[in-house]
């Protein structure tokens, strides 16, 4: 972390409200419907709304947003007039959100919510606890092929060219580039699409961090384990699929996490 950058500081006293990977999109109306029910029930316990990557299902740029999309802006707005903080994390599937248009008057997206951004990954003290928030995808590192379009696709260049290319255009790009992932996720060894453990003891050690929250990779659970002497601890946001009864938010209130109950 850049010695001039402020740690992000929340009191005990501000619970925090945590979810990532619901993958909103229009083909999934019932994920949608439960993760916006679970967020009108919930929002208003929370002094801070936390969304850590992969929000929607495919983003090609905010001139993309769908009706879903409009209504989670909506929702995250009304909660934070009502005095909550916000903070969105760009996953593997909505990195292009709040990436500049070709049209300098378009709003970004996070600011439609009434949003801050998170960088990934982010060190803050929560509740007095050394932590860091990522989305995950930048930690499983055994994937090369993923590290290298990760690389690429971050990059302004990249996303300046891509964002001046016609939105049914860059729609077809985003489709085919999910199908591309999809089957190989198939075909690639389970083990590659997890963590890897010593990029996540480096990321953790670097940030001093006892606690690791992060999605990603659809394997909510809680891991503990020793490390240099210094208790550690992953935790693993659940992806939201309401087919499979799948999904729930976090609130870590008074330094402890409580899994909330679908709404
Ligand atoms: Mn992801």
């Amino acid at each position: 972390m850049d010695a001039g950058v402020a740690m992000l500081r929340i009191p005990r006293d501000e619970p925090v409200l945590f979810a990532s990977d619901m993958h909103l999109s229009p083909e999934a109306p019932r994920t949608a419907a439960r993760f916006l029910a679970a967020l009108r029930r919930h929002g208003p316990d929370a002094a801070h709304v936390m969304l850590l990557g992969d929000l929607f299902e495919l983003w090609v740029g905010d001139d993309g947003a769908d009706p879903i999309a409009a209504e989670l802006a909506e929702a995250l707005a009304r909660l934070s007039a009502g005095g909550a903080r916000i903070w969105l994390m760009r996953g593997n599937r909505d990195f292009l959100i709040d990436a500049p248009l070709p049209d300098p008057a378009a709003v970004p997206y996070s600011r439609r919510c009434g949003a801050t951004l998170l960088e990934d990954p982010t060190p803050l003290d929560l509740h007095g606890v050394p932590a860091l928030l990522a989305h995950g995808d930048a930690l499983c590192t055994d994937d090369l092929v993923y590290q290298q379009w990760r690389a690429t696709c971050r990059e302004a260049t990249w996303q300046r060219a891509f964002l001046a290319r016609p939105l049914a255009e860059r729609f077809a790009v985003g489709r085919a580039v999910r199908e591309t992932s999809e089957a190989g996720k198939r075909e690639k060894p389970g083990a590659l699409m997890d963590v890897n453990e010593t990029a996540v003891r480096t990321a953790m050690r670097a940030a001093g961090a006892r606690l690791l929250v992060h999605g990603h990779t659809h394997r909510p659970a809680v891991h503990d384990w020793m490390d240099e002497g210094v208790p550690r601890t992953r935790l693993v946001l659940t992806d939201w699929d309401a087919d499979a009864a799948r999904g729930s938010m976090l609130l870590w209130r008074a330094g402890e996490p409580v899994t909330l109950p679908p709404a």
